[in-house]
């Protein structure tokens, strides 16, 4: 198999510089909702119609698939350290909207596999409240695809609200989930204080198999923007040229995604 060359270097992920830069997660074409759930606030989602609780972002530099949830405080405590959780963001994939199907998640509970973004699949027990997020040591992780940012933008409770934001490659999430680029899925976020399980804040505090879960998500490279005319100028015009380049050199990676192998053991 073709390494893939603009696979991220250790340390080095790039993440959107604003805000803006992020693709809201919505739900009948508004903000993603999660209202106030108790007192653990930096496991607290919080998002209105107007400011959402969720975002993602497909950087085709990086080739990664980002999303990011808004939480009521800082997941550090006083001493700077991570608060022993696990913030998750839940993917319905297969069409069965019953049934969520895989899960990324940032995983600080201080199990011994804390402290990394890991992606595994879900399996459901004999009640539909019950939930096995399939994390093990052999489930794809990552101990830089990961942070935490003030949002700058909200004080939900008075004190400033937090952004966590998670990467993935998207060869690994195409590949497991055998979605290709175009097609489409929807997204629950969630927390636990468990990388098993989800027990904390769930989906606008429902079942998390019930959702809500966002509308519908897709990511499509074609569909980011050329560079401005008024950029066609030296430089810019290189760096159109290199960019056109990079495409055509991409894009057929992402078709051999379409075809994806086995899931990886995530038992
Ligand atoms: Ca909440
Ligand atoms: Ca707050
Ligand atoms: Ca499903």
């Amino acid at each position: 198999m073709t390494a893939l060359a603009a696979a991220p270097a250790v340390g080095a992920v790039v993440w959107p510089t604003n805000n803006s830069d992020w693709t809201a997660l919505t739900q009948n074409s508004k903000g993603y909702v999660d209202s106030s759930d108790g007192k653990d606030k930096s496991t607290d989602i919080r998002g209105s119609t107007s400011l959402s609780a969720g975002y993602y972002y497909f950087d085709d530099d990086q080739f990664l698939l980002m999303f990011r949830m808004r939480i009521n405080k800082s997941p550090f405590d006083k001493k700077g350290k991570w608060e022993k959780n696990v913030w998750q963001v839940l993917f319905e994939t297969d069409g069965t909207q019953s049934t969520i199907d895989w899960a990324l998640q940032l995983d600080q509970s201080k199990s011994k596999t804390n402290n990394r973004v890991e992606f595994g699949s879900v399996s459901h027990g004999s009640n539909d409240t019950w939930l096995n997020l399939g994390i093990s040591d052999t489930t794809w992780n990552s101990s830089t695809l990961f942070r935490a940012v003030a949002t700058g933008e909200t004080k939900f409770d008075q004190k400033d609200d937090y952004f966590i934001d998670m990467a993935i490659p998207y060869q690994v999430f195409a590949s497991n989930t055998g979605l290709a680029i175009g097609d489409t899925f929807t997204v629950g976020l969630s927390s636990s204080s468990q990388h098993n399980t989800v027990n904390k804040d769930t989906p606008d505090g429902k079942n998390p198999n019930q959702g809500p879960f966002s509308d519908s998500v897709t990511f499509n490279p074609a569909a980011i923007p050329e560079p401005s005319s008024v950029l066609l100028t030296g430089a810019g015009l290189a760096a159109l040229w290199m960019l056109r380049r990079r495409r055509k050199r991409v894009r057929p990676r992402i078709e051999a995604a379409r075809s994806p192998p086995p899931p990886s053991s995530t038992a």
